[in-house]
């Protein structure tokens, strides 16, 4: 049986993850896997984390399976967090799942099954796990522009002309804050313009929002989120617990349906909790139990979003920085974009050849796309980069 296997595509920005850990060079930077750096290249476990996982150890009194929707109080708190109160409780069904990408994964298994016909529109460029899954399962999907390679900004009327081709019943996926990979971002009227045309379309939003916090704040980073919850009879959300607590390992993430009504909710729900026995059974419970104690804990909140901002905080500081070194070094504007970009990434818009050449003389590590990790820099190495930048002639 085996020998009918034959290789399947590695990930890009994993396979880079090795090749970066097997450089000897002391002095090598790490802009690679979107993972949180502080400024000694930690990725630390937040302090509320820590709390909250002290109270658990202490106080949980068994490890019996949960339920197929995991603990309910995870998903009633994980919809209070992204969604607020723009759509009506009743409405929202929601199970954890096995991080981001299980939510992503299960999703997808759900529009296969209510509309196998669907096409699923990805913004080009996107995070390489969504075309990848979408391909895995068989299903149709097309591309709208999203990026301006000469701006570094949004490609707005390319984006408006590739949705205007969207069928009805065809499924749209956004970003809902911090684009990976290009740290563009849409505005709100920009967002309410599109959700207009997809309301004409009678397209299906699905939102994949995996770094709320880490752009403008939480709720900021909501916005579309919440715009498009509010617009729609239904669309789904794939929610990412791993960036914002900083649990990346322990597997945490949401995905909620989005019902025109408390009857279609019940439906959903039982549909979200048929799939999830499917594929696992019960979703992973500990980081889940973890993001319940935070939320719904005054105090433990307050700290973790302290931390949170303070995280964010330090990306806003090392992007002006960029931007600030990039100006002084070429005499232009032409950086400035690095400070308006938001969330982990920025997309520096080169060739794969210049990343490759920063990457062997100065030990820079980027995705092949030119997708850096801000988190990766800390205050010397800013200066250090920048002067790579402008000696490879981006
Ligand atoms: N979606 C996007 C755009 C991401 O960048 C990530 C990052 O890892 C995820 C989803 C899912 O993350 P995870 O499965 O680790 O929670
Ligand atoms: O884009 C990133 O770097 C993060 C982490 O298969 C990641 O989202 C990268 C690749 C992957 C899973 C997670």
């Amino acid at each position: 049986m085996l020998e009918n296997l034959s290789p399947q595509p590695a990930d890009k920005i994993l396979a880079l993850m090795a090749a970066y850990r097997a450089d000897p060079r002391d002095d090598k930077v790490d802009l690679g896997v979107g993972v949180y750096k502080d400024a000694t290249g930690n990725t630390p476990v937040m302090r509320a984390v820590k709390e909250a996982e002290r109270r658990i150890l202490a106080d949980q009194s068994t490890k019996a399976y949960t339920g197929l929707a995991g603990d309910p109080a995870f998903g009633a708190a994980m919809r209070d967090l992204v969604l607020g109160d723009s759509v009506a409780a009743d409405r929202v069904a929601a199970v954890a799942t096995p991080g981001g990408t299980g939510a992503i994964r299960q999703a997808l298994e759900l529009i296969k099954m209510a509309a196998p016909d669907a096409t699923v529109w990805l913004s080009n460029p996107t995070w390489p796990n969504h075309p990848s899954i979408i391909k895995y399962l068989g299903m149709k999907m097309a591309e709208y522009r999203y990026f301006d390679n000469e701006t570094r900004g949004i490609d707005y009327t390319g984006l408006i002309a590739d949705l205007d081709q969207v069928q009805p019943g065809d499924v749209v996926l956004l970003h809902g804050c911090c684009h990976n990979p290009t740290g563009a971002n849409l505005r709100a009227d920009q967002m309410a313009e599109i959700i207009a045309l997809m309301q004409k379309k009678g397209a299906v939003p699905f939102v994949d929002i995996a770094y709320q916090g880490f752009g403008d704040g939480l709720d900021a980073d909501a916005q579309i989120t919440r715009q498009i919850a509010a617009a729609f009879d239904n669309c789904l959300i794939a929610a990412s617990c791993s960036k914002n607590f900083g649990i990346y390992r322990e597997r945490t993430g949401v995905l909620m349906a989005i019902a025109k009504d408390p009857e279609q909710q019940a439906l959903s729900q039982q549909t979200l909790q048929f799939l999830n026995r499917q594929n696992y059974s019960f979703p992973p419970d500990h980081g889940a139990r973890v993001v319940t104690t935070i939320l719904t804990d005054p105090v433990l909140r307050a700290d973790w979003e302290a931390e949170l901002e303070e995280t964010r905080n330090g990306m806003l500081a090392l992007r002006q920085q960029l931007a600030d070194e990039l100006r002084r070094l070429t005499n232009s504007d032409r950086f400035d974009f690095l400070a308006h970009h938001r969330g982990m990434f920025s997309r520096l818009g080169t060739t794969p050849q210049m990343v490759e050449k920063i990457r062997a003389e100065h030990g820079i590590y980027m995705v092949g796309d030119s997708r850096m990790n801000i988190a990766g820099l800390n205050e010397n190495t800013v200066p250090i980069l920048a002067k790579a930048i402008v000696a490879a002639g981006v």
